[in-house]
């Protein structure tokens, strides 16, 4: 029998698949020549979903604690007891009126589940919900609503005449909602491509202008190339006279941007710069594939709000072919879905309220959750409630979060596998994956459209799906009117106003919004002025800067000089093409494709060092030491290294927690202040380092 689904868990997903199952097991998984988004292509990811499904060290059954805490000492307990354990720490916080002393907390969203968290929390009056929002999405998200009202994305179909992939590392991540074989097929179809990366990726390699960025000043190379644009008026005059607002203002802003200047920060010659700019202002239509690298820095808001004014004044911004506005289908909103009214003065409780951006989204930036818990202040946070993260490899500054953990009084993780972070807790709840539960794809996403993800094999043993965890808790908790008898009478409420049921959806496959280009013409721009805002109205009430203003990275900042004598080679990173962050480095025909964690070295830098490439090397920051193998790429500037990130050794319980620090990114990286104003991005790439032999 052969079942058509989607591919999840691996990346974002949204790859349609053919799934060969025989007695009740998928044996065999191929690309769907018919699904739109990748027409038959399948990655190594997307097969090795079957090692995931039958990996023997699946966590299989609900374990609690029964040494000191990481011993790695488990009993097998039943859900009854599992979920009475963790519903009786929750009740007892709720019923002394301490529900800020909860916290739940997820990885990166993987389906419904994160909606079903900040439910569960709203009707609790929880106001912690830690997600890597501040540097994963959200600020491309609400940077762009609060530029023009809507998430601008790249129309790969129309197609574009060029396209400028910037941060992006689209061939080997695919975006939230985009695959890289939809770019694929534009450039086949002859667009033009730039890359802006400090690494020469597969896709840098086939550009025709690439542009190698010291890493963090993205947002001053964006103004330089608005500044030649404005200066050599290639702008869409028409457009930006009817739609926008601040136009003037920025003219005059950018005078603090002379391209000389610009040149320095970004280490891109002038002429590049000045190339760049032309070539995407002069090639139309045009749009931007942006990407994770943008979020990654203090300046990730304004850095996206240039990108944004790029989109607008060059006349890309919801025209075929450039960065356009796709209508999402008729599903349950997603903020009635979490009944956030139910919870009407959460925002009075979160912590850090001045991060408005993350508080409009309703999460909470995560390293806020890691200091309150160490400081007890503004009060304390004790328990906490994790699925699908693995902050110990995921979060900036791994040995502070490290003690976090440790510093709790409960810790539940639902998680597939052990990771290191899992192994801290005091109960482990086994969860289910991608074909073992009924589920919608890219909800909330503003992609414009939703994916049915069915059933397809039955979980392992005890395994059960998140969403599933979490409505059963709700109702253990006396909240069983806001949760339902079963998932799938949840799913259709969700489906209601598109008026199916799971089971129609199931047979559509995939539901797309009304999409339409140029919808601003029929009723303006969402913002206050009803207009593109290149001055952001809302920024100036808000105490921001109206305007982007680039901040050099805190590195820059006081006692630069003597960092870098100590620290003088710039670390970055990228994700691995293999792996989903930290999980899967135990699926044994991805682990063949990246064995080790790989640090990326200019040759010369490499030679100057005594590094061999295949040695061992030490890279070392203010925050600590890691240990990763030396590889060279010869493209790569000599004062940058590439960094692997998410590096565990599942496969070495003689380490503690499984390896946690010996090769992990997050020790290297700091959490503390500076944060981005706005929805408090920390700074992960961009990071003074030094590197030497081991
Ligand atoms: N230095 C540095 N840090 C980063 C980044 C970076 O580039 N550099 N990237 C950041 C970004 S963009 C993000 S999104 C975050 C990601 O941060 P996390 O989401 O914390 O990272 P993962 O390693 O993917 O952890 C997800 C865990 O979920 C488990 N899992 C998989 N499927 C399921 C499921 O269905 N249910 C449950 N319960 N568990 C499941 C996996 O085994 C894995 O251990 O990390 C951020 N951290
Ligand atoms: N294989 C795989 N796919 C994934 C994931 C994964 O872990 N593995 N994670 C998923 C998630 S949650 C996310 S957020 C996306 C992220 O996917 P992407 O948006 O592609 O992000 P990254 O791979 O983190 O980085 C993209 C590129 O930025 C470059 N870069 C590094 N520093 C800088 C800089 O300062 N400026 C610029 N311009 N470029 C820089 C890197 O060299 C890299 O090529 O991928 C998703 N898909
Ligand atoms: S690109 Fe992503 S969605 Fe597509 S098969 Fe690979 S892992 Fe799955
Ligand atoms: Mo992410």
């Amino acid at each position: 029998m052969i079942i058509k689904a989607f591919c999840a868990r691996m990346d974002h997903g949204g790859c349609g698949q053919l799934l060969h199952v025989e007695k009740g097991k998928i044996v065999k998984i191929e690309g769907d020549p018919e699904s739109p988004l990748n027409r038959g292509t399948v990655c190594a990811k997307g097969i090795a979903q079957l090692e995931r499904l039958n990996h023997p060290e699946r966590l299989r059954y609900p374990l609690k604690r029964a040494g000191a805490k990481g011993e790695g000492k488990w009993q097998r307990i039943s859900w009854e007891e599992a979920l009475s354990t963790i519903a009786q720490k929750i009740r007892e916080r709720v019923e002394q009126g301490e529900e800020r002393s909860i916290a739940f907390a997820q990885g990166t969203p993987k389906g419904l589940e994160l909606y079903m968290m900040i439910r569960l929390a709203n009707v609790l009056k929880v106001p912690n919900v830690a997600t890597p929002g501040s540097i994963c999405h959200m600020p491309r998200e609400t940077g762009s609503l609060i530029t023009c009202g809507f998430f601008p994305v790249p129309d790969y179909d129309y197609p574009p005449a060029l396209v400028l992939v910037w941060g992006s590392n689209l061939f080997q991540t695919n975006e939230e909602g985009i695959i890289g074989s939809q770019l694929r097929r534009a450039l086949d179809r002859g667009a033009r491509l730039i890359t802006i990366d400090p690494r020469k990726t597969l896709l840098a390699a086939k550009t025709h202008l690439w542009l190698q960025p010291r890493p963090g000043t993205d947002l001053a190379l964006a103004l330089g190339m608005l500044k030649v644009i404005l200066d050599e008026e290639l702008h869409d005059r028409e457009f930006v006279e009817k739609w926008t607002v601040g136009f003037a203002e920025l003219r005059e802003h950018l005078k603090k941007y002379p391209l000389k200047h610009v040149s320095e920060i970004t280490w891109i010659p002038e002429e590049k710069i000045a190339q760049a700019a032309r070539l995407y202002a002069c090639t139309k239509p045009a749009c931007i594939q942006w990407g994770n690298a943008l979020e990654h820095n203090i300046n990730s808001v304004q850095c996206v709000r240039a990108l944004m004014i790029l989109k607008a004044v060059t006349g890309n911004l919801d025209h075929p072919g450039g960065n356009v506005n796709r209508a999402s289908p008729p599903l349950m909103r997603p903020g009635e879905f979490v009944l956030g009214k139910s919870f009407g003065d959460k925002r009075e409780k979160l912590l850090g309220p001045e991060f408005r951006l993350a508080a409009q989204m309703g999460f909470t930036p995560s390293q806020l959750i890691v200091k309150t818990i160490l400081s007890g202040k503004p009060h304390p946070i004790q328990v906490m409630y994790l699925q699908g993260g693995n902050p110990l490899l995921s979060y900036a500054n791994a040995k502070e979060t490290f003690r976090a953990l440790q510093h709790l009084d409960f810790l539940a993780v639902a998680e597939i596998f052990m990771t290191p972070t899992a192994q801290l807790a005091d109960i482990v709840l086994p969860a289910a994956t991608n074909f073992e539960f009924d589920d919608i794809g890219h909800y909330g996403l503003p992609h414009g459209f939703t994916l049915a993800r069915p059933k397809v094999v039955d979980p392992p043993e005890e395994c059960w799906p998140d969403s599933l965890i979490l409505n059963e808790l709700g109702k253990k908790l006396g909240h069983e009117k806001s949760f339902w008898p079963d998932l799938n009478a949840c799913l259709d409420e969700v489906l209601k106003p598109a008026r199916l049921t799971f089971e129609d959806f199931k047979k559509v496959g995939m539901l797309k919004g009304d999409w339409a280009y140029k919808s601003y013409e029929k009723k303006g721009f969402q913002t206050p002025s009803g207009k593109v805002e290149i001055y952001s109205s809302r920024f100036k009430d808000w105490g921001y800067d109206p305007l982007p203003v680039y901040r050099g990275l805190p590195e820059l900042a006081e006692g630069y000089p003597e960092l870098t004598r100590r620290y003088p080679l710039i670390l970055t990173s990228a994700k691995d093409a293999h792996f989903f962050h930290s999980a899967y480095r135990n699926i044994p025909s991805l682990r063949k494709l990246s064995p080790d964690p790989v640090v990326l070295l200019n040759p010369e830098t490499a030679e100057k060092l005594n590094i061999q490439e295949g040695d061992w090397a030490f890279i070392e920051t203010p925050r600590g030491t890691i240990r990763q193998k030396a590889a060279f790429d010869a493209d790569l500037h000599p004062d940058v290294v590439i960094v692997a990130y998410g590096w565990w050794f599942p496969e070495r319980p003689d380490l503690e927690l499984s390896g946690w620090k010996e090769s992990n990114i997050n020790v290297l990286t700091d959490n503390d202040p500076p944060y981005e104003p706005a929805i408090g991005s920390t700074n992960l790439r961009a990071i003074p380092c030094r590197v030497y032999k081991e």
